[in-house]
């Protein structure tokens, strides 16, 4: 069911580098969707709140009055909520607050020059649209994970968009309102994909526009973050979930095989990856695979994800290669099965989050270990941070110089200037001089 990548002979020492091509990967299409959600955007942009109403009807199956969820479906959406469930999100709350309230940052001045300072000043983006996808993949843990950082970063205003449910008599999914009323968001709207996007970005008379829309969505709500993101800012475009496992001969074969199907779960398009030195191991943890997944629920799904070519089993010669290839493969997920897990856990540089042993699976990040599972995938995480307190922030630079301080420099802006054949911009400078250039002091 999964495949072997065999890169014995041939895989690199850590710190060397591998063709990422030879790994497995999913590829998401966003740049074919984008014709597809360039008109629903425009139409939106023009026609506001009715567009996004006339695509509700269209794509969700649901005529709606208004998009706006009414305070009242909030409030019963939570008394009705399951307490085992509602236990369970308080609890993912109250560990999420505890990690993202240590991200908050503290302004900072230095002074460059006796008189002459630079401050960082850390402020909120003032108004946040977070998306939560609806159809099969009801996630009221990624509501958690989005409003926790933007409320722990000071986010004044937070709006979340869910798509229209028809089960449900047009709204977003019973746990998504009661997650969002049970963080204190009293401002949902029934509305999903590209119109959603559309409409935190561009405003309605329903919905006031937003600076920043984060959380994931499918390739259409992906599609439309690219198009936007310059009107807005964005957080990434979420693809598919995946996992990566580098393991030796000491992991537990079910385990291993567990956590894999763990985020095979999700999607038929998701990706488990083994990594591992170990041929008794990869054995083993095949032969898991084929006991494990027939008795789970979603097991045609798994099936279909841990055959697809985006997952697979890589042999290597070594943990130092197999470091040097997750490294290269930069998984959402990544976890660590080895003799000295930490020891490995702390040379990876590429990874979305790390998740050190046997005790560290990846579910438990998924919901409840305080980290975030906003992360970036298709390799991103080479480049990019999951979401955090930070990505709710803008630092501005506050420059506070006195007119010694500014003399002290001006020769240098006015050679600098000169040098780029941009002299007003020297003049500006001696200008509060007499126009001459102060002696240095
Ligand atoms: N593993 C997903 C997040 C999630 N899992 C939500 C369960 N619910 C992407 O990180
Ligand atoms: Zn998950």
């Amino acid at each position: 069911m999964i495949s072997r990548i065999d890169l014995r002979g041939s895989s690199p020492a850590a710190g060397g580098t591998i063709d990422r091509d030879l790994l497995p990967r999913a590829e998401l299409d966003v740049e074919a969707a984008l014709h597809k959600v360039r008109p629903i955007c425009d139409d939106v942009r023009h026609r506001g709140a009715a567009a996004v109403i006339e695509y509700t009807e269209k794509f969700d199956g649901v005529r709606l009055e208004r998009s706006r969820v009414p305070a009242e479906a909030l409030a019963k959406a939570l008394e009705e909520l399951d307490p085992a469930v509602r236990a369970a999100l308080e609890e993912s709350i109250r560990r999420a607050r505890i990690v993202h309230h240590d991200q908050r940052r503290t302004d900072s001045t230095v002074r460059v020059v006796p008189g002459g300072t630079v401050t960082e000043r850390w402020v909120p983006v003032e108004r946040v649209g977070l998306y939560v996808p609806g159809g099969r993949a009801v996630y009221p843990s990624s509501v958690v994970m989005n409003v926790v950082p933007a409320q722990e970063a000071g986010v004044g205003a937070l709006a979340v968009a869910s798509p229209a449910q028809k089960e449900f008599g047009g709204l977003p999914h019973p746990t998504i309102l009661a997650a969002c009323a049970l963080l204190g968001v009293d401002e949902v709207y029934a509305a999903g994909g590209a119109q959603a996007v559309a409409m935190f970005a561009y405003g309605t008379a329903e919905c006031a526009p937003v600076q920043l829309v984060t959380g994931p969505g499918n390739i259409y709500v992906a599609a439309a973050k690219r198009l936007l993101k310059g009107v807005i800012g964005i957080d990434s475009e979420a693809g598919p979930t995946e996992i990566a496992i580098l393991a030796d001969d000491s992991a537990d074969p079910a385990h291993v095989a567990a956590d894999l199907i763990s985020q095979a779960e999700h999607d038929v398009v998701a990706a488990a990856v083994l990594v591992t030195p170990s041929e008794a191991l990869a054995g083993a943890v095949e032969a898991e695979l084929a006991a494990q997944v027939p008795a789970t629920k979603h097991s045609e799904r798994i099936a279909e994800a841990l055959a697809g070519r985006q997952s697979g089993i890589v042999l290597v010669d070594s943990l130092d290669s197999g470091l040097a290839v997750v490294n290269a493969y930069a998984a959402e997920h990544l976890e660590i099965q080895t003799e000295d897990a930490a020891g490995w856990a702390a040379r990876v540089v590429n990874a979305g989050a790390v998740f050190v042993g046997a005790f560290a699976p990846v579910s438990l990040g998924d919901y409840a270990a305080g980290s975030n599972h906003v992360l970036p995938t298709g390799g991103c995480a080479c480049h990019s941070s999951g979401l955090s307190v930070q990505s709710f922030l803008r630092g501005i630079h506050v420059v506070d110089y006195t007119k010694e301080a500014l003399a002290e420099v001006t020769s240098h802006v006015v050679a600098l200037a000169d040098a780029e054949d941009l002299p007003a911009h020297g003049a500006a400078l001696r200008a509060r001089f007499g126009w001459k250039v102060p002696e240095d002091s």
